[in-house]
């Protein structure tokens, strides 16, 4: 009868995840849902065998180096491990998993959700028959005109899992699949989705209809949308960042929407977290954005799925196996 692992959550997950949790573990549950202080999240550290943390948990090596002697494993509740020194964690002889896979086709439908907002005025249409009382001003040939998706280029960043399915669902939609990423994808997913390779992220830039980020945010991926790169987008174009506001340098970004420059962006994440640029919002009220509150993977079935797969890499990291989404050092 071995004792139950002492298994700390940052944050409360959906209730069948943590009803789970607690029979199979010794959990420690955030049943007000505040977020950790960092003197908490410590404090958890120290104390923990597993962590579950989320993406608001900042565990770089400074945090890592004060982990207890039992913490063996950080379990994160999360697809990106942007928020965790992953090196840091391996030094200390700390396993890293995550949950991939479950939440891509609930982002890339979001993701599609946002490209067709904001060139299709979705929003400020449904503001604007909400604002009127029910007595909209009538429809007329004219009215509300936006701009047509189908038919447009489409360039990816970042063709792994995410932007595939992003890829395959904007395909239907009539779009054409252009990408840049570190390696080509297999010759039968580019043949399957008629994709085009760009090897020069500048060149596909300036010939897109729309831009969409799949990267995940690390030293290498800063501002790969950089204030330069930005330049080169027509002013036709839209960008889309469903993955890490640090990939664009949003300053930039903003400007360029400011100057007309750019037609639109949809964003649902942002360089600083949850305080967003006040020039946003102004932009969202003219209707050249979209902004949404990083909610692009949150589906009630996604965040169950998510907890599975936390526990299912809890339960075989506690049994001596290798856990199956463990998170390698050098994948960043
Ligand atoms: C979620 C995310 O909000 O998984 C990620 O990397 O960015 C998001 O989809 C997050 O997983 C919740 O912890």
């Amino acid at each position: 009868n071995k004792k139950k692992p002492l298994v700390v959550l940052t944050r409360k997950l959906p209730d069948p995840v943590e009803t789970r949790m607690r029979e199979l573990f010794d959990a420690r549950l955030n049943l007000d849902d505040h977020r950790m202080t960092q003197p908490e999240l410590i404090a958890a550290l120290k104390e923990a065998d597993v962590l579950v943390p989320t993406i608001g948990d900042i565990l770089d090596a400074a945090v890592i180096e004060q982990a207890g002697p039992n913490l063996k494993l950080i379990a994160t509740f999360g697809n990106g491990v942007d928020n965790i020194d992953v090196a840091a964690a391996a030094k200390r002889g700390i396993t890293v998993t995550n949950t991939p896979n479950v939440l891509t086709e609930d982002s890339a439908d979001m993701t599609m959700a946002l490209m067709l907002s904001v060139p299709r005025r979705l929003v400020e249409g449904a503001q604007l028959l909400n604002a009127s009382g029910g007595k909209w001003p009538g429809w007329s040939p004219t009215w509300m005109l936006g701009r047509r998706i189908w038919g447009k280029r489409l360039g990816i960043i970042g063709m792994g899992r995410i932007g595939t399915a992003v890829a395959r669902r904007a395909k239907a939609f009539g779009l054409s699949i252009h990408y840049h990423n570190r390696k080509r994808v297999s010759p039968q997913i580019e043949e399957e989705l008629e994709a085009t390779y760009w090897d020069s992220l500048d060149q596909m830039l300036a010939r897109m209809d729309i831009i969409s980020v799949h990267c995940p945010s690390t030293p290498a991926t800063f501002h790969l949308l950089s204030a330069r790169r930005i330049q080169l987008l027509q002013p036709t174009a839209y960008v889309v960042n469903t993955a890490r506001g640090q990939i664009i340098d949003e300053n930039a970004l903003i400007e360029q929407l400011e100057q007309g420059k750019l037609a639109g962006a949809g964003l649902d994440v942002y360089e600083n977290g949850e305080a967003v640029d006040k020039r946003l919002l102004k932009l969202a009220e003219a209707g050249k954005v979209v902004l949404l509150p990083h909610m692009s993977s949150a589906t009630m079935e996604g965040r169950i799925d998510m907890g599975d797969k936390v526990i299912i890499n809890i339960r075989a990291f506690v049994d001596g196996h290798r856990p199956p989404d463990r998170v390698l050092p050098n994948r960043i």
